[in-house]
């Protein structure tokens, strides 16, 4: 009797199973690349008798996981997923297949899957099955929580953020840092979410001034580090105790850098110009879906790199409303936690607070 099953069941609408299925699929922020994060519940008689979610990619699907869980009670239950099922073999076999197999009798998907491999085929297949599907419940939360895998799907490459600390006072390259990059903050939990963080050489003296969470198990991204310029006398020193599997050296001179980092088994890449189209070809080939741009340093390498990427996206608001706003104040004393500087009201609380005071932004943007 699915009654005996544990549920958590509030109201019984099709977007709070949806809902569910987005916050399960959240479990493995940081960890899906190149593949999607997806949740699933399979609901009978308005319990949910089981639940699942993609945890990583290679790894079963969240639908089989949630059709494990419910075992025999997923026979004439109803199947809600965060994205369409797939109805392709790739490192694992159809969702499609599973659910007809455990005979559901309705499946409510949040968003149909970008990938063309899948793309509206697995819809197809579960109603030549006989199954009621029924597609686009809370769609755009379902799009936001896979925003960076749908981009990449449809760009071919992977979606770039722009983060950045710095003050009112400072102009848009007198970047702040390390007040704010305490493990726990803003920026830490920010980096949980992605796959590659691009970080320039010259935050680097001893050690890397990266607030990851040293919470075992928690995603560490790859740390991609730029190092322009670099000669015997420019060097770039990195604190082996620090240094995680995770690291990549871009660099422009071989010899200068190459030797020393190769002896700590630091990993160099070495290219006649450093420019984030390479950089994100790179990380696309790595079936990375999401990369954060950290805008601290102060190096001119990583001026040209931000300054290319804003004439070619389109960020015109953040250049025309916002820097203008920053060229005041003085000292830098008050920190405000901004979640995206798009929001309008954000910008009209710092112009509310004058040319006196000082204050912090962080943020990220994306591009
Ligand atoms: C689903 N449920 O939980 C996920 C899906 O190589 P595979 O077998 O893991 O297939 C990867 C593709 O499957 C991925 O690009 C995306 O289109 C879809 N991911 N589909 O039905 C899931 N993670
Ligand atoms: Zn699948």
């Amino acid at each position: 009797d699915p009654s005996n099953r544990e549920s958590d069941v509030g109201d019984c609408d099709d977007g709070f199973y949806i809902r569910k299925c987005v916050e399960l699929a959240r479990k493995a922020v940081g960890f899906t690349s190149p593949n999607p994060m997806v949740g699933c519940v399979i609901v009978k008689d308005g319990k949910i008798v089981g639940q699942g979610f993609h945890p990583k990619a290679g790894q079963p699907h969240a639908e089989v996981f949630a059709l494990r869980d419910a075992g025999d009670f997923a026979e004439n239950a109803t199947a809600y997923v965060s994205l369409e099922p797939c109805n392709h073999f790739g490192r694992t076999p159809p969702c499609t297949e599973a659910l007809i197999k455990a005979k559901v009798k309705k499946v409510v998907v949040g968003m149909v899957d970008p990938n063309p491999l899948v793309e509206s085929k697995g819809l197809a297949r579960l109603r030549d099955a006989g199954i009621e599907v029924v597609v686009g419940v809370e769609e755009e939360l379902c799009k936001s929580l896979n925003e960076a895998f749908v981009h990449r799907m449809l760009t071919g490459k992977p979606l770039l953020t722009l983060r950045y600390s710095l003050s009112v006072n400072g102009n848009f390259w007198n970047l702040l840092g390390d007040r704010i990059t305490e493990c726990g903050g803003y920026y830490s939990r920010l980096l949980q979410e992605y796959d590659a963080v691009i970080l320039s050489s010259s935050l680097f003296s001893g050690k890397v001034s990266l607030p990851a969470s040293q919470e075992p198990g928690a995603n560490q991204p790859l740390r991609i580090i730029i190092h322009k310029d670099a000669t015997s006398s420019n060097k770039i020193s990195l604190d082996v105790n620090e240094v995680t599997d995770k690291v990549i050296v871009f660099t422009d001179n071989g010899i200068a850098t190459a030797p020393e980092l190769a002896k700590k088994g630091i990993e160099t890449v070495i290219l006649d110009q450093i420019n984030l189209d390479v950089i994100l070809d790179y990380c696309n080939r790595q079936g990375m879906c999401s990369v954060l741009l950290d805008l601290r340093g102060n190096s001119s390498e990583f001026e040209e790199l931000v300054k290319e990427g804003i004439q070619k996206k389109n960020i015109s608001k953040f250049v025309t409303e916002i820097l203008p706003i920053w060229n005041r104040g003085s000292e830098t004393d008050l920190l405000i936690p901004v979640k995206s500087l798009d929001q309008g009201i954000q910008v009209e609380n710092l112009k509310s607070m004058g040319s006196d005071q000082n204050v912090i932004i962080e943020g990220h943007f994306k591009f």
